[in-house]
């Protein structure tokens, strides 16, 4: 019997649905922060493949989820790229903006293959390891890594690439063509090491105006989706357009995806409405609900899993796990959608 989380992705409405959480793998573990300890730095952590593959296995051994995320980080492709990257404590990630067309001159795409070994090597290890669970590769969508080589550092607002997508389409959209092309590398290439899902994560994809939403985001997942599909026609991909809004239904209809996630702001019942009944959907528990626990946590779960049932659904957060959250809120939540 194929697994719970890749029939869903292939249309079929799983009851109850599977589960697992962004950013499962993380500082709310005192298992992770051990490993963490163990690795020195972040970027070591990713590409020592024993170190990542524990790391990624270590969520499930807890709360027995139903899909395990590569460890890695969508910054690993700009740093195989040769741009600089540091993680500074407290601070996040740190690299050497691109403003102009030397800078981007100066990326080596021809180094990405063996820079990126030791990551496709976490998958290799993996697959026998999750068991029933699904293995799931996952890679930054263009627009979110493109975000953070220009801008150089997380942000809210995102002014430098905004400007930059306006004021110089050809270099911003150079830019993006160059990560979608490496994004269809990136994706063949760990689900060859092994990955059965692939999912995109374009996390900053809500800041950008519908024209330049459809030119940045839209255009270069189906595009993805189409070259990965072309190649390995059995393997779904997941897209993750954050805070998509009224561009939901666009997105998933001009992208392809076979599954689609939706962030904390999105109404259940209009993302159902939304979205083609054979497209699974995937998401929405506020992270802060899950660090809230209690009553609350339990009846806007009961909410979610009440409008997605009967349709193909991917139980998760509508983004990534908060570091302070405790562990038998996961617990319970989990217990809670397996009793749906
Ligand atoms: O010191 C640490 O332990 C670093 C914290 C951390 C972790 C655990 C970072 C730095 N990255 C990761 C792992 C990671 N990142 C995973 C695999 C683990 C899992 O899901 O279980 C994944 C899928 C990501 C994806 C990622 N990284 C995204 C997209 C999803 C999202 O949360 O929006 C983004 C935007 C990043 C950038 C990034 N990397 C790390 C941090 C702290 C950030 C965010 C910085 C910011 O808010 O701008």
């Amino acid at each position: 019997m194929a697994k719970t989380l890749l029939r869903a992705l292939a249309g079929e409405a799983v009851w109850p649905p599977p589960v697992w959480l962004m950013r499962q793998a993380g500082r709310y573990l005192p298992e992770y922060r051990a490993t963490r300890a163990q690795a020195g730095g972040f970027i070591e952590l990713c590409t020592t493949p024993a170190l990542a593959r524990e790391v990624t296995l270590q969520p499930l051994r807890r709360f027995g989820f139903d899909a395990a995320i590569l460890f890695s980080d969508i910054l690993l492709l700009p740093w195989a790229l040769g741009q600089e990257l540091r993680y500074a404590e407290g601070e996040g990630p740190l690299l050497q903006p691109i403003r102009d067309a030397a800078g981007l001159r100066a990326l080596r795409p021809q180094a990405v293959a063996t820079a990126i070994g030791p990551v496709l090597e976490v998958l290799r290890g993996l697959r026998v390891e999750v068991g029933g669970a699904t293995l799931i590769g996952f890679a930054g969508a263009p627009f979110t890594v493109a975000c953070y080589m220009v801008q150089g550092r997380g942000s809210k607002e995102w002014d430098q690439v905004r400007r930059m997508a306006w004021s110089d389409p050809a270099l911003f959209t150079a830019l993006i063509d160059l990560l979608t092309e490496q994004t269809i590398a990136y994706f063949c290439a760990q689900i060859e090491a092994g990955a059965e899902a692939v999912m995109l994560f374009d996390s900053w994809a809500g800041v950008l105006a519908p024209s330049l939403f459809r030119r940045h985001v839209i255009v270069p997942t189906a595009r993805i989706v189409a070259a990965v599909r072309a190649r390995h026609p059995q393997v779904p991909v997941i897209g993750f357009a954050r805070q998509a809004g009224l561009m939901l239904a666009e997105f998933v209809g001009s992208t392809g995806v076979q599954g689609v996630g939706i962030d904390t702001s999105t109404d259940p019942g209009f993302a159902v409405r939304e979205v083609p009944g054979l497209v699974a959907i995937q998401g929405n528990l506020d992270p802060l609900a899950l660090a809230a626990g209690g009553a609350a946590m339990l009846r806007e779960t009961d909410a979610i899993l009440a409008a997605m049932r009967g349709r193909p659904f991917i139980f998760n957060l509508g983004h990534g796990i908060m570091p302070q959250t405790p562990l038998e809120h996961v617990a319970a939540l989990v217990a809670r959608v397996r009793a749906a």
